[in-house]
């Protein structure tokens, strides 16, 4: 309710010094993913699907009046990114503060626009922990992540041989990312029924989709688009 305490998010590899906010955290998804799956909207894989329902073009959206091709309805490549997930988050966050019963309760961030941030936080790494998920890309889950590898990849940074020279272009790639010249590069074009589907933003097409795949998927979801 509006008279709870804040929640504020912490990056996720500083609380690793926090060992009961670790266990509230893993309680929290262990709760998630023993719930009845199918049956209960809250559970870790009712959750996963709503992500899937907006994600690999299950949905077509017309202009109805205009009778105009329908184009796929998907919550990325468009300035509908930023806030759906913001929305999903909120309640994922919302859902586990439920179950262990903490109103304050606040996920934590992946921190990679910092350099101590810039790998895989180490509370994701422990194969024993519920946040733990053997698909990742084994070869990146200790190394220092590289940000240039989304579909907007700068080919003008160095070549790097070492974690030094990663961690710096990392810091060009997110930098460039941030200080684009207008809201609509940052957040991506205006979806619309009838337009053309909209192009991402700044914010989607660098970093972001660079730790996807830097994670082991070549797409933000389980699925490569349709032809
Ligand atoms: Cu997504």
């Amino acid at each position: 309710g509006p008279n709870d305490p804040l929640r504020v998010r912490r990056p996720a590899h500083l609380v690793a010094a926090d060992a009961e906010y670790v266990r509230k955290y893993e309680a929290g998804v262990r709760m998630m993913r023993d719930l009845d799956a199918s049956g209960d909207p809250r559970s870790f894989k009712s959750q996963a699907a709503i992500h899937e329902a907006y994600c690999n073009f299950h949905y077509k959206v017309t202009a109805a009046a205009s009778r105009t091709p329908e184009i796929d309805f998907d919550v990325h490549f468009s300035s509908i990114f930023a806030p759906w997930h913001r929305m999903y988050i909120y309640f994922f966050e919302r859902i586990i503060g439920e179950l262990i019963g903490d109103s304050t309760f606040a996920l934590p961030y992946w921190n990679w626009d910092a350099p101590d941030g810039m790998m895989l936080p180490p509370i994701f790494n422990n194969a024993s922990s519920p946040l733990y998920d053997a698909n990742r890309d084994q070869a990146h889950v200790t190394a220092v992540m590289d940000l240039n590898k989304g579909p907007g990849a700068e080919n003008d940074l160095p070549l790097c041989t070492d974690d030094a020279c990663v961690k710096e272009n990392n810091l060009s790639v997110i930098y460039r990312q941030m200080a684009v010249d207008t809201a609509l590069q940052f957040h991506g074009n205006k979806f619309c029924a009838g337009g053309t589907p909209g192009s991402p933003g700044s914010l989607e097409n660098a970093a972001h989709t660079a730790v996807h795949i830097w994670v082991g998927e070549t797409w933000g979801c389980s699925e490569p688009p349709g032809p």
